[in-house]
């Protein structure tokens, strides 16, 4: 109750939570924001718990944000859950990793139903344990006809072999002849893509002072607007969120448009 409360209340005589969610959305907001989570295992260590508390705090995170960003109008939010190179991590952690998208939609799937949100997914699916497997395609298959946010999970992802088997499947369209050389574009190329029923996402967020790509979306990203922050995604908030959004919209209004 306190934490609701404290969204509306008034902080140092600048504007309330609830006055900024209103001015963001009387302009152009994202259509799609893509954001690398990071920052859970530092958090813990902070605190002397283990990475894997950390990586459980994030995940809350997740659901405080979705509802957020859904409530802004956002389209599309794609978050980093786990890359291909997180394989090489402690097996005790990757288990307990592949344990959260189960938790999560046993805990949260009913509220994102009731908000209309859709889940999807990037990633190779393939690879991931079985169960891990059959509760993300549950929640996909449960949320199918649903029409509001699309909460974008990239669940073992890794963004060049994504291009590298994009690339392979194009020269195979190609060789047998579905496709002609000359007929690949750049929208074309893009439709061979894990994303090709996504926009680009117009805004990507990091967390946790990192100021790199770490192979996340490297072609969706090619005109997005960047944010990073120091902040730790366990700590990230409301508040952090609508300020990225707001630093999106002022550079959209110094450079967007004629
Ligand atoms: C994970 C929590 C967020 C911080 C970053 C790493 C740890 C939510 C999911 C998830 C994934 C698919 C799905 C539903 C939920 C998740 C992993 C890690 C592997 F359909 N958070 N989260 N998956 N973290």
């Amino acid at each position: 109750m306190l934490n609701k409360m404290n969204l509306w209340k008034n902080q140092n005589n600048s504007s309330s939570l609830r006055d900024r969610i209103h001015q963001i959305k009387d302009h152009e907001v994202p259509s799609h924001v893509a954001i690398i989570m990071d920052g859970n295992g530092r958090w813990a260590k902070k605190r002397a718990l283990p990475r894997v508390a950390g990586h459980h705090e994030g995940m809350k995170v997740v659901r405080k944000i979705t509802k957020l960003a859904s409530e802004l109008g956002v389209k599309t939010l794609t978050v980093y859950a786990f890359s291909t190179e997180n394989w090489k991590r402690p097996k005790m952690e990757v288990d307990f990793l592949m344990k959260l998208p189960e938790e999560f939609l046993g805990t949260f799937l009913p509220e994102l139903i009731e908000e209309n949100v859709r889940v999807e997914m990037i990633g190779y699916m393939d690879k991931l344990p079985e169960h891990t497997r059959r509760a993300v395609s549950k929640a996909m298959e449960d949320t199918k006809g649903n029409t509001g946010l699309i909460l974008n999970f990239a669940l073992n992802y890794g963004s060049r072999a994504e291009i590298l088997d994009g690339v392979k499947r194009v020269l195979a369209d190609v060789e047998s002849g579905i496709m002609k050389e000359d007929e690949l574009t750049e929208e074309v190329f893009s439709s061979y893509l894990m994303t090709k029923e996504l926009n680009d996402p117009d805004l990507l967020i990091r967390t946790s002072g990192e100021i790199r790509l770490s192979n996340f979306m490297l072609w969706q990203l090619a005109y997005s607007e960047f944010w990073f922050t120091d902040v730790l995604w366990p700590d990230f908030n409301e508040e952090h969120f609508v300020e990225a959004i707001e630093a999106f919209q002022g550079r959209q209004r110094r450079f967007g448009g004629v």
